[in-house]
């Protein structure tokens, strides 16, 4: 009933006829709408447990998209809300919950790069993404989840968690927190770099999954890039190891058998070098052990978000991030053996990319 209500409150092409769940996301409500004249949509509800004023959130989503599209006019390049019938950016239905509405961008969003060339597109495209917003003007954004790659808040954020012991699940989870809380120090290099101004600050995305990039089923060239509701001022080595966590390991996000594949993280760097040209040498001096970090980081989200009884996350059953913080940590440990054999790759694509 409430989807109907939404589906039907914005300036669509004809009636919202159809609707259905769409797309792997963990955080909004994301539905695909079909109307009466075979228009397509994306509506999403905005999950408001992740995003405390969403008002600001869409005013950040239209200004980046304005932003982006006056720098890339093509319609299929940047993402593009619907009004609503009531000439705002959204709609705030009768419950108190928050719709808004793209058009449906027709392209593939991979959970699992199908080939090297999926990796390396999606490589382009954040990198791209990145250095279009290079000149936005960063003050003027919301800080939609404040602290969001704040490591060291992230380890505070846990360690609450771990005190309140709100569901009796602590009793499952010591080797994970023992294998956590021992890597600390580490996984707080970049907060500790960024607040020190030892790395620049930029307008970042900030949760670059493979999923979150659109290509062209027949090209399979970038289209667009997805899921702007993190754009924020960041670290670009956010953006780089959240990639490589995702789109450059083997086995999926809960998967039993993950490990990174180094032959991956050499074609996504390459391509991600190649588009994001104004990084320091700090910034690539660091690209290994941001793998690490915001693997690492994640692997702390999900422990709490699995202590606190599944708040955060969508999940299909209980011990599911349990599962993901497991696979994580597995993923961050396998990064931190191979730092060596990543740097050793990084140095390699820039001395290609001299001669
Ligand atoms: P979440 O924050 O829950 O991850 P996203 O904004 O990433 O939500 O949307 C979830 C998924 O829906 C994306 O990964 C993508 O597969 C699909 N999607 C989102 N917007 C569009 C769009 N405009 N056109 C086509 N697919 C989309
Ligand atoms: C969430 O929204 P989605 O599914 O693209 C999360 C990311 C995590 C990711 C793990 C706003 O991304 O930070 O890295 O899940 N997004 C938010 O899969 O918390
Ligand atoms: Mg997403």
């Amino acid at each position: 009933m409430h989807i109907q209500t939404a589906a039907h409150a914005f300036q669509t092409n004809g009636n919202a006829t159809h609707w259905q769940e769409f797309g792997q996301g963990h955080i909004n409500q994301t539905l695909k709408v079909t109307t009466d004249t075979g228009a397509e949509y994306i509506l999403q509800r905005i999950n408001q447990y992740v995003f405390h004023n969403p008002t600001q959130l869409m005013e950040n989503a239209c200004a980046i998209t304005d932003f982006l599209r006056s720098k890339d006019p093509d319609p299929r390049h940047t993402l593009h809300f619907i009004p609503a019938k009531n000439g705002m950016g959204y709609f705030r239905d009768g419950n108190g919950e928050f719709w808004r509405m793209y058009e449906f961008v027709d392209g593939l969003s991979l959970d699992v790069p199908e080939s090297e060339e999926d990796l390396y597109q999606s490589a382009l495209a954040f990198g791209r993404f990145q250095m279009l917003l290079s000149d936005f003007p960063a003050e003027s954004l919301y800080d939609t989840i404040p602290n969001f790659h704040n490591t060291e808040d992230r380890f505070r954020l846990l360690r609450a968690s771990v005190e309140k012991d709100a569901c009796g699940r602590l009793k499952n989870v010591a080797p994970e927190l023992e294998y956590l809380l021992n890597h600390e120090e580490l996984a707080c290099t970049l907060q500790r770099m960024r607040e020190s101004g030892l790395l620049p600050l930029r307008v970042t995305h900030n949760d670059t999954k493979l999923n979150n990039v659109l290509l062209d089923c027949n090209t399979r060239k970038p289209l667009c890039v997805l899921d702007l509701d993190t754009v924020m001022p960041g670290l670009s080595l956010y953006d780089f190891g959240d990639s490589i966590r995702f789109g450059a390991s083997v086995g999926g996000e809960a998967g039993q058998d993950t490990y990174l594949d180094l032959h991956l993280f050499r074609i996504y760097t390459e391509g991600f070098l190649s588009a994001a040209t104004n990084l320091t040498e700090k910034e690539i001096e660091m690209l290994p052990l941001s793998t690490f970090v915001i693997t690492l980081e994640l692997a702390t989200r999900f422990l709490k978000d699995y202590l606190d009884g599944d708040l955060y996350f969508k999940t299909v059953h209980p011990e599911q991030n349990l599962e993901r913080a497991r696979t994580q940590i597995k993923l961050a440990a396998d990064m931190l053996a191979k730092q060596a054999d990543m740097a050793k790759i990084v140095s390699e694509i820039r001395c290609a990319a001299i001669k």
